[in-house]
C-alpha cells in the first residue's frame, strides 16, 4: 500500500490521510494512491463514510506544479486533466458520504478535490482558493464547474480570476465550506462526527447535481467580461483569467459533463502556453532565490520581536509600515522632532488612505499605527532584534550611524542597511560587527513593493542571512539573496536599461515612443516615466557619487541629457517636469519638444547621426542590454542563479511576469539570437556592446542561462 495515502477505520468511518510533504501536492502518484485508497474504502462493507484529511497540518496545496513541465503537448494536458476529472467523479459518485477535512490550505486541485467530496469541514485558520490563474492556467480538475455551483458565478469568477485565497469563515458564508471548527487539533474528530451525522441523514449531496441561477450568473459574467474589454494589456498578461471566465460560463450554460469537457480543453490550452511556462518558472525561482548553498537548511534563525528604523523619510517610513503591518513593533528614529513627525504624518496619511479605500479596517489601521513609536534618540535600541538604517546616501553619515549602532544595540542585533549604492562592508565595519551587517534593500514604496534584496557582505554570517530570509517572508516580501556590488543586482541592471533608453533617444527615438514600446511589452511604466516618478535628482546624486570614486554606472557612452534636465531643475513629477511635462496636480506626462532638442544637441556632440528607429529595434536593444548585463552579474557571482535575476527584475521593476523575467525571456529567444544581436550592435554602435563571456559561452554550447547551476560558495 502506498505511503502517500494511508487509511484508518474509526467508528465505521474510513479516514484517508494524504501525506506528501511539504504541502501534500497532487502528483501523478498521489492521484493514483488516492484513487486506490478511495476504491478500497468504498469496497469495504464496514465503511459508512469517508473522511479525507491532509497530514502535516494542511490539506492539499494543489496539483504538483513541477509536474506540469512534463505536459509537453496539448494532448498530454488533456489526458492529465481527464484522469483527475475521472478520479474526482468516482469520489463524488460514492454511495456513502465523503467529507473533506480542511486545515492549512485547500488550494487549486486541493479545493477541487474538496469540492468533489460531498461535504467540507474546515478549521478556522484554513484557506481555500483557486490560485491557478497566477500560474497562467485555469482549474483543471472541475474547479470551474463545481465552484459556481457552490458559491455562485460572481464569487467563482473572483476566486478564479484573481487567484487570492479566502479564509474559512468567508468560505462558509459563501457556501464553499459547510462547517468551521475553531481548533485545528479537533478537526479530525469533528470530521468523523460530521461524516457519521451525514451518513445517518440519507444519501449524500453532490455538487455536480446543483443548479446555477442562470439569470444572476449571466449578469455576473457580463460584468466580468465588460471589465476586461478594451484592456489589451490585461488580455495579453492574463489570458488564463479570460479562459477561466469562459469555463465558468460553460458551467452555467451546459450540463456538468459538457462543461467539464470544455474546462479540460481550456486548461490544456493554458498549460502549454508560453505565458504559463513563464509564470511557473517565477513561482519556483522565487522559492529558490532565498536558498543559499552555504546557508544550509537548519541554520539557526534568531527571533525578531522588536525592530527599529533609522531615518523617517519616504523609505524609512515605508519600512516601518512594513514591520507594523507584519505585527512587529518598531521604533522610527530621525534627528529631531520635526523630521520624525513629518515621517509619522506621511504614515498616518498612508494608513488613512487604505482605510478610506476599504483596503483596511479602521481598527486594523489604528493597530498598525500604534506599533510605530517615533523616536529622536537611541533610547530603547538596546531592546530591538533588528535595525534598518535608511538615512541619506552619504558615506560619512552611514559610518557614524553604524558606529553608534555598534554601541547602542545588543550584541545579537542584526544591523541592516537600506543603502542602494554604497558599500556596506565599508560603513558597516564601523559597527565592529560585520557578521551581523546585511543589506535589506527595499523598493519604494517599501510597504507595497514586494522585492527585498538581501545583500550579503564579505563577513555576513549564515545566521544573519537565514534570519533575514525568514524575516523577509514574515514581512510579506519576495526575498532574493545577492552579493555586494555597485547597485547590487536590481539597480545595477537598471543602470544598463536606462542607459540604453537614453542612447536610443539620442539616436532619434522619442521619449513617448520608447515608453510606449516598453509598456506594450508589458512594463507598468516606461523607462522615462519611471525616472520621472523616482526623481531625476536621485540619478544625478548617484552619478556624482560615482564620479567621486572614479566609476560609471554603466560602461561606455553615457547620455548627457539627464544632467541637462537636472541643471534645469526638471526632477520629474515632483517639479512638474522631467522627461515629460506635467500639468499642475496631474501625473499624466505630456511630450516636451525640448527633450528632442537636448537629445539632438547631445547626439551632435557625440557625432551620432540621428534617424528614425523602429519599435522592434528599441525593444530588442533594451532587453538585450538587460540580458547581457544580467549574464555579467551571473558570471561574477553577484546573483546565484538566472532565476534570481528574473525574480528581482519582475518584483522590483515590474518586468512582465508572463515573460518570466529578463533572463528567461533571453532563454526563450535563444541565446544564439541574443548573442547575434549583441555582436551586431557592437559592430554598429561600438565596443560597449561587448558580449558577456558567459553569454558567448552558453550560446556556443547551445545552452541557456537557466542551465547554469547555482554557485557553491
Ligand atoms: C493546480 O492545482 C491545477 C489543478 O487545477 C489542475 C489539476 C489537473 N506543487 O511557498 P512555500 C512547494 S495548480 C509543487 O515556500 P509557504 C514549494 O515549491 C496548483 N510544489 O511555503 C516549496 O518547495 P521548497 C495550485 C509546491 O508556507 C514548498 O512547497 N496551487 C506546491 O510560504 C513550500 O512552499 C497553488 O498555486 C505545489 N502546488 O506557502 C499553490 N506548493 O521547500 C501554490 C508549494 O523545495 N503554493 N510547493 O522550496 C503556495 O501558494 C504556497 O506554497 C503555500 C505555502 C501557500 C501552499
Amino acid at each position: 500500500m502506498s505511503t502517500l495515502v494511508s487509511t484508518q477505520l474509526q467508528d465505521g468511518v474510513a479516514v484517508l490521510t494524504l501525506d506528501n510533504p511539504p504541502v501534500n501536492a497532487l502528483s501523478a502518484a498521489m492521484w493514483q494512491a488516492l484513487d486506490a485508497a478511495v476504491t478500497a474504502a468504498l469496497a469495504d462493507p464496514a465503511v459508512r463514510a469517508l473522511v479525507l484529511i491532509g497530514a502535516g497540518g494542511t490539506f492539499v496545496a494543489g496539483a504538483d506544479i513541477a509536474g506540469f513541465a512534463l505536459l509537453r503537448t496539448r494532448q498530454d494536458s488533456l489526458d492529465r486533466s481527464a484522469v483527475s476529472h475521472a478520479i474526482l467523479e468516482r469520489i463524488e459518485g460514492a454511495a456513502v458520504p465523503v467529507v473533506a477535512a480542511i486545515s492549512g490550505n485547500a488550494l487549486g486541485g486541493g479545493l477541487e478535490l474538496a469540492m468533489a467530496c460531498h461535504y467540507r469541514i474546515a478549521s478556522a485558520e484554513s484557506k481555500v482558493g483557486q490560485p491557478e490563474v497566477l500560474l497562467g492556467i485555469i482549474p483543471g480538475a472541475g474547479g470551474t464547474q463545481r465552484l459556481p455551483r457552490l458559491c455562485g458565478v460572481a464569487q467563482a469568477i473572483e476566486l478564479c480570476t484573481e487567484g487570492k485565497p479566502i479564509g474559512a469563515a468567508r468560505a462558509e458564508q459563501a457556501g464553499i465550506v459547510d462547517r468551521v471548527v475553531a481548533d485545528p487539533a479537533a478537526l479530525r474528530e469533528a470530521a468523523v462526527a460530521f461524516a457519521l451525522e451525514r451518513a445517518a441523514a440519507g444519501p449524500p449531496r453532490r455538487t455536480c447535481e446543483r443548479v446555477i441561477d442562470a439569470e444572476v450568473g449571466r449578469a455576473a459574467l457580463a460584468v466580468a467580461r465588460a471589465s476586461r474589454a478594451g484592456k489589451p494589456q490585461l488580455a495579453a498578461a492574463t489570458s488564463a483569467a479570460g479562459a477561466a471566465i469562459e469555463a465558468i460560463s460553460a458551467a452555467m450554460e451546459l450540463p456538468f459533463s459538457e462543461g467539464a469537457a470544455r474546462e479540460r480543453e481550456l486548461f490544456a490550452d493554458c498549460v502549454v502556453s508560453a505565458e504559463s511556462r513563464a509564470v511557473r518558472h517565477l513561482f519556483f525561482a522565487a522559492r529558490e532565490a532565498i536558498k543559499v548553498p552555504d546557508v544550509p537548511k537548519g541554520t539557526p534563525v534568531a527571533r525578531i520581536e522588536r525592530a527599529a528604523v533609522i531615518g523617517a523619510g519616504t523609505m524609512g517610513g515605508g519600512i516601518a509600515m512594513a514591520y507594523a503591518n507584519a505585527g512587529i513593533p518598531v521604533l522610527l528614529k530621525d534627528v529631531d522632532h520635526a523630521a520624525v513627525e513629518r515621517g509619522m504624518a506621511m504614515i498616518r496619511k498612508n494608513y488613512q488612505a487604505s482605510v478610506d479605500k476599504g483596503k483596511l479596517s479602521q481598527e486594523d489601521g489604528d493597530r498598525c499605527l500604534a506599533r510605530i513609536t517615533p523616536a529622536t534618540t537611541y533610547e530603547g535600541f538596546d531592546t530591538v532584534d533588528v535595525v534598518v538604517e535608511a538615512v541619506f546616501e552619504d558615506m560619512a553619515l552611514k559610518r557614524a550611524t553604524f558606529a553608534e549602532l555598534g554601541r547602542v544595540t545588543k550584541p545579537s542585533c542584526i544591523l541592516a542597511t537600506n543603502t542602494s549604492t554604497l558599500d556596506l562592508d565599508d560603513f558597516g565595519a564601523a559597527s565592529g560587527r560585520l557578521s551581523q551587517v546585511i543589506g535589506h534593500h527595499f523598493f519604494s514604496p517599501a510597504h507595497v513593493m514586494k522585492l527585498l534584496e538581501l545583500v550579503r557582505g564579505k563577513e555576513t554570517s549564515a545566521e544573519t542571512i537565514a534570519t533575514s530570509v525568514a524575516l523577509g517572508k514574515r514581512l510579506g516580501k519576495v526575498g532574493a539573496v545577492v552579493g555586494n556590488c555597485f547597485g547590487f543586482v536590481a539597480n545595477r541592471m537598471l543602470g544598463y536599461y536606462l542607459r540604453e533608453a537614453q542612447l536610443l533617444l539620442e539616436e532619434g527615438a522619442s521619449v513617448p515612443q520608447i515608453d510606449r514600446v516598453l509598456m506594450e511589452f508589458g512594463m507598468p511604466v516606461g523607462p522615462f516615466g519611471l525616472q520621472d516618478i523616482a526623481g531625476l535628482d536621485v540619478g544625478w546624486r548617484i552619478r556624482q557619487h560615482l564620479v567621486s570614486v572614479g566609476k560609471a554606472r554603466a560602461e561606455g557612452p553615457q547620455s548627457e541629457v539627464p544632467d541637462r534636465l537636472y541643471e534645469l531643475g526638471r526632477y520629474g513629477q515632483k517639479t512638474g517636469a522631467g522627461w515629460y511635462r506635467y500639468a499642475p496636480g496631474s501625473r499624466k506626462g505630456e511630450a516636451d519638444p525640448l527633450i528632442d532638442e537636448l537629445a539632438a544637441a547631445a547626439a551632435a556632440k557625440r557625432g551620432v547621426a540621428r534617424r528614425e528607429l523602429g519599435d522592434d529595434e528599441i525593444l530588442a536593444r533594451i532587453t538585450t542590454a538587460l540580458a547581457n548585463e544580467g549574464a555579467q552579474v551571473l558570471d561574477e557571482g553577484y546573483a546565484l542563479r538566472a532565476g534570481d535575476i528574473d525574480v528581482i527584475y519582475c518584483h522590483g521593476f515590474g518586468f512582465p511576469r508572463h515573460r518570466g523575467g529578463p533572463m528567461f525571456h533571453a532563454d526563450s529567444l535563444g541565446l544564439a539570437t541574443v548573442l547575434a544581436r549583441v555582436e551586431e550592435y557592437r559592430s554598429r554602435l561600438g565596443d560597449h556592446w561587448k558580449p558577456a563571456p558567459l553569454l558567448a559561452r552558453l550560446a556556443s554550447e547551445g545552452r541557456g542561462f537557466h542551465d547554469v547551476p547555482p554557485r557553491v560558495a
